[in-house]
C-alpha cells in the first residue's frame, strides 16, 4: 500500500576540508548496515528498543541537486589499502528511504517511513549569512580592519590605500581590486589556514559563470567607485538570498556545522581565533529564540525558519583520546555558546575513525594517546598532539605548540563496507538530529 513520505533534509555544512564527504558517506554507510542488522549505530539501536528499521538509497528524483557519488566514496574507503574520498567541492544531494516498524499493538500499522535527504553544503556559503544584515559600508570596515597588519595583504591594502578619495566607477579599477582581493582570500585560506573570509562565493562560487556584479571588494568612503561596488555587494546578497530560498538549497530541516577545531588548534593562536570568529558568525546566525531563527533572518530567508535542529560538531576527534574528546565538545560548546539542552548540540566526532585509544608510557608517565597506520607506511604509529583546552585558550596555552595532527589511513571497514564505518559518535549525532522522528 502506497503511503505519503515525508522529506527530511539534513544539511552537513563545513569550510573545505572539514569533513564533509567522509560524514555523508559514513552516515550513509552505517545506516545501511544497520537496516542489514549490523551493529554500526549502537546509540540509535538502542533507541529504537528493537523495532525493526529498513534503510536503502532513494533513486534519483527530480532535484536539481547533483547527486552525492556514494558508491565512489565508499569503493575509496574499503579498497585495500583504504583511500580517502576524492575531494568534492561543489553542493550535492544523497537520499536514503528510511522505514521504522512500530511495537506491541501498533505493530500490524504501517511502519513510519520517511525519506532522508542528506545535503553537502559549503560552508563558504553559510559565512554569508552574516552579510544578509550588514550594509556594504559596515562589511567593508569590517573585512578591512582583519586585514591589518596582515603582511601578506599588504598589496591589496596598498590599492586600497591608494585610491583617491573621490575614485570614478571605473570598471578597471574595480576589476583590478577585485583580483587582488579574491587573489588574497585565497592565499589566506591556502598559506595562513584562516577561515573567516568573505564573502564566501568568492572562494567556493555556485555554478556557473561569474556574472558581473560580482565583481567587488571592501573600500571605505563616498567615491563613486564606493556606490558602484555597494550596488555590487547589494546585488550580491540579494542573490544569496534567491538561493537559500531556491528549492535546492532551501527547505533543510537540521543543520551539522562541522569545523576542525583540532586543525585550528595547531595552525595557532591567529588561526584559532578566526576558526572561532567563522564558527561564532554562523552560530549567531543560526541562532534561536523558541526553536527558530532571529525574527530578522526569518523574514530575509524564509527557508531558514523551518531548521528545527542544529549540531556544531568538532570534526577528526580520532586525532585524540577519549578524555581529550571531552574537553573538545566542552570546547565547541563555548565557541558557539550551545546550551546542554535545546535545539542546538555540541559534539566531538569523528565519521571516519583511523585510530584507536592506547596508553602511552611517556618518560615513565601513562598519558591517554592514539595509534593508526600512516597514510602509506607499513607500521602503526602513536601519537600525543596534546591537551586539548576545554575552554577558548589564553595565552599560556601556546606556549606549548599542540603538536602535529598526523596524515592517518582510515581503519579497515567490516565487511568491506557492508558493515558500515568505523566512527566516534555518529550514531549519538543522528539521535540527535532524528530525535522527533523516532518512536
Ligand atoms: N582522522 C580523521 N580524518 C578525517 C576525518 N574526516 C575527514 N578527515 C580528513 O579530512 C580530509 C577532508 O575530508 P573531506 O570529507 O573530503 O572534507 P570536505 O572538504 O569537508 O568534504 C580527509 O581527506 C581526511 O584526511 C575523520 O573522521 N578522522
Ligand atoms: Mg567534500
Amino acid at each position: 500500500m502506497p503511503f505519503a513520505r515525508p522529506t527530511i533534509r539534513i544539511g552537513v555544512t563545513g569550510l573545505a576540508r572539514a569533513g564533509k564527504t567522509a560524514m555523508l558517506t559514513s552516515m550513509a554507510a552505517n545506516l545501511l548496515a544497520l537496516g542489514a542488522g549490523l551493529p554500526a549505530l549502537p546509540a540509535l539501536s538502542q533507541r529504537l528498543q528493537g523495532r525493526g528499521i529498513r534503510v536503502s538509497v532513494a533513486p534519483a528524483g527530480a532535484d536539481p541537486i547533483p547527486r552525492f557519488d556514494y558508491p565512489a566514496h565508499l569503493a575509496a574507503l574499503a579498497a585495500d589499502p583504504p583511500r580517502w574520498p576524492a575531494r568534492t567541492d561543489a553542493v550535492s544531494l544523497l537520499a536514503l528511504d528510511v522505514e521504522i516498524g512500530r511495537a506491541g499493538l501498533a505493530a500490524a500499522l504501517p511502519p513510519t517511513a520517511f525519506r532522508l535527504e542528506l545535503v553537502d553544503y559549503p560552508g563558504e556559503w553559510l559565512l554569508d549569512l552574516p552579510l544578509l544584515e550588514q550594509g556594504f559600508p559596515t562589511w567593508s570596515a569590517a573585512a578591512l580592519a582583519r586585514l591589518q597588519g596582515l603582511e601578506i595583504a599588504a598589496p591589496f591594502l596598498g590599492f586600497v590605500q591608494g585610491m583617491p578619495a573621490q575614485a570614478a566607477a571605473d570598471e578597471t579599477l574595480a576589476a583590478t581590486g577585485h583580483a587582488l582581493y579574491r587573489a588574497l582570500l585565497t592565499r589566506l585560506r591556502d598559506e595562513c589556514g584562516l577561515a573567516l573570509l568573505q564573502p564566501g562565493r568568492f572562494l567556493m562560487p555556485p555554478p556557473g559563470p561569474a556574472p558581473p556584479w560580482m565583481a567587488f571588494f571592501p573600500l571605505p568612503g563616498r567615491s563613486r567607485l564606493a556606490s558602484l561596488l555597494a550596488d555590487r555587494y547589494d546585488r550580491y546578497r540579494d542573490s544569496a538570498r534567491r538561493e537559500l530560498r531556491a528549492p535546492g538549497f532551501g527547505r533543510i530541516d537540521r543543520l551539522v556545522v562541522l569545523a576542525d577545531v583540532l586543525g585550528a588548534l595547531h595552525a595557532g593562536p591567529a588561526a584559532f581565533a578566526d576558526a572561532a570568529a567563522a564558527l561564532d558568525a554562523a552560530a549567531r546566525a543560526l541562532r534561536w529564540s523558541n526553536v527558530a531563527v532571529p525574527a530578522w533572518l526569518a523574514q530575509l530567508v524564509p527557508a531558514l525558519g523551518g531548521i528545527r535542529r542544529v549540531a556544531f560538531a568538532a570534526a577528526k576527534s580520532d586525532h585524540v583520546a577519549e578524555r581529550q574528546r571531552a574537553n573538545l565538545k566542552s570546547l565547541v560548546a563555548r565557541l558557539t555558546q550551545t546550551q546542554a539542552r535545546g535545539p542546538t548540540a555540541a559534539f566531538a566526532l569523528a565519521s571516519v575513525r583511523c585510530t584507536e585509544d592506547i596508553v602511552w608510557q611517556l618518560e615513565g608517565h601513562p598519558i591517554s594517546a592514539v595509534r593508526g597506520r600512516l597514510i602509506g607506511a607499513d607500521r602503526l604509529a602513536r601519537s600525543y598532539p596534546g591537551e586539548v583546552p576545554s575552554d577558548p585558550p589564553d595565552a599560556g596555552f601556546w606556549t606549548h605548540p599542540f603538536l602535529s595532527l598526523p596524515d592517518f589511513e582510515p581503519l579497515r571497514l567490516p565487511l568491506g563496507g557492508r558493515g558500515g564505518v568505523p566512527h566516534i559518535r555518529l550514531d549519538e549525532l543522528l539521535v540527535f538530529l532524528l530525535e522527533d522522528l523516532l518512536p
